[in-house]
Order: structure tokens, then sequence, then C-alpha cells
């Protein structure tokens, strides 16, 4: 089933280790299961309750939000199905308690949609040969970003602004973070690259260290894949917006990466072992 583990880490995201979340054991995760000791920490940063454009109201008396539905330009569906209000008409997370009431870190009650590019190649030596592993096999590379606000290594993925086409966040985030201050022709490129590839790894919630009980981060993953490493042969990758490194990864199945990100990159391995790209 889907990892929940991160988002009942003993402290939540990017309080210095100042906000500890309600314990929330494995099996009182689900809400039907009662929990009548739990008292979730009520936490929603300064910055979120500034309203800034990216952030919902604090009040949602008076906002009218249409949720499970689009609300103007703003996807509050979840790829998981309807999801439930409390009492107070607060979205209730669909995987279950997380020790958190309120939206943390996240702008968005309910739903905060993101997207993640998977860009892979294979490894080449210097004279554009495949390098073999251990196993014999091609090694695959995908690129990573380091992460400014944990210092953890993760795809180059982002939030989808209201109204925006999914594919054009999966450009669009990649271009920001992993080929900053780069020209007009490698843009080309890789529009181009990412029009004409693209296989779905995943979508669906994520287990994000910043979900809350009414706020989580659900994702539409896509693999983007240089067959032959013509599109980045000549492409220096360089980090930008908040990733603070960047890098090609040789990809196994034990990485240690950001929410759930190395899940991704398993569906991935077992995709390119199994498949076409071989
Ligand atoms: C993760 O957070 C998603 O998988 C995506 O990679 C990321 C989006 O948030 P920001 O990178 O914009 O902080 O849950
Ligand atoms: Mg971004
Ligand atoms: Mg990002």
């Amino acid at each position: 089933g889907m990892s929940h583990a991160k988002c009942r880490s003993e402290f939540y995201a990017r309080t210095n280790n100042t906000v500890r979340r309600f314990p929330v054991p494995l099996g009182k995760v689900n809400w039907e299961v009662p929990y009548p000791e739990y008292k979730p920490t009520h936490y929603t940063s300064e910055h979120v309750l500034k309203s800034p454009p990216w952030a919902d109201k604090e009040d949602l008396a008076s906002a009218g939000y249409n949720w499970n539905d689009m609300d103007n330009g703003v996807n509050r569906r979840s790829y998981l199905g309807q999801y439930k209000l409390d009492d107070e008409g607060h979205p209730l997370n669909p995987i279950g308690r997380t020790g958190v009431q309120g939206r943390g870190c996240l702008g968005r009650w309910g739903p905060n949609h993101a997207a993640d590019p998977i860009v892979t190649k294979w490894k080449r030596d210097s004279q554009g040969h495949q390098v073999l592993g251990p196993d014999d096999l091609p090694i695959l590379q995908c690129v990573l970003i380091l992460r400014g606000d944990c210092n953890e290594w993760a795809l180059p993925g982002g939030m989808v602004d209201p109204g925006e086409n999914v594919s054009k966040t999966l450009q669009r985030e990649f271009l920001e973070e992993a080929m900053d201050s780069c020209s007009e022709e490698e843009i080309s490129k890789i529009k181009h690259f990412f029009e004409s590839e693209g296989a779905e790894i995943y979508k669906g919630y994520v287990d994000d260290p910043r979900n809350t009980d009414n706020s989580w981060m659900e994702t539409y993953a896509m693999n983007f894949h240089d067959h032959d490493g013509s599109v980045f042969e000549k492409i220096q990758l360089q980090f930008g917006d908040d990733a603070v490194g960047v890098k090609w990864k040789d990809l196994t199945k034990d990485l240690k990466l950001y929410a759930s990100h190395s899940e991704f990159i398993d569906i991935l391995l077992d995709l390119h072992i199994n498949s076409k790209y071989l």
C-alpha cells in the first residue's frame, strides 16, 4: 500500500525541530480506527497564513472552495478518489492521521498537486559507448537535484500552477531546477524532448514530510528517456530556483531520496529492465 511514514516523523518539516507531530502508530493511521487520545498539533506556517497567491485562505467558511472538483484552475481533486471533510469543513488526508492539523507549510487545503520529471539516459563513456554494470546490464542514470529546504536528493519536481497543464509543469520545473540560465536553443531542445517522449510512472499520493491531516502532496511522475544520449550530450546541468545541487545519478534500488521519490525510481527500474528500452 501507500507509504505513510515520512509524514509521521517526530518533527514537522522546515520547523527546525520545533513542531512535534502527535505520535501516530501505524495501526492508528486509518481514520476508521478509533484513537480517542489523538490530539494533533495545530500548525500552519506564518508564511502560509499571510495568504500569498499560491496559498488558500485560512477561513474556509467564507472561501467557498469546490472540494473534489476543479476550482478556478486549481485542481482540488484527488487521484485517490473522493476525500472527506471534517466537521468544520477541512479536507481529510485520504491515507489517514499525520499528527498535525492545519496546513503546515503547504498552501492548499486538501491535495497539493505537483509533477515530477524523471529524466534518464544510459551511462556512456567519453566515446559514447554504453557502460555496463557488474551484472553486465547497462546503467541507467537520472537527473536529481539537492533540495535547499532539507538537504535531500530529489527529483526536480514542483507544484502545478493554477490553470497549468501538468505536462507544462514537468517541463518548467525541470528547466528551473536543473537547467538554470540555459540558452534558448537548449530550452527548445528540452521542449521538443519532453513533447516526443514520456512514460507515466506514477500518479497519486506522496509521502511528503510536509503532509498534514488536512493538506497533502499528490504528484504525477513521468519518465523522459534520452535513448541514444543525443539530447543531453552537450547540455551542462545547472541547479536553480530552490535547488542547491544537481547531478546525473546512477540508479539502483536502494536509493534514499526525498518523500516517495525512491519508490518512483523502483517502478522506473522495473520498467527499463523488462522493456523495450533495453
Ligand atoms: C514532492 O514535493 C513532490 O513529489 C514534488 O517533487 C515536490 C513538490 O514540491 P516543491 O519541490 O515545489 O517544494 O512531494
Ligand atoms: Mg520548483
Ligand atoms: Mg521543487
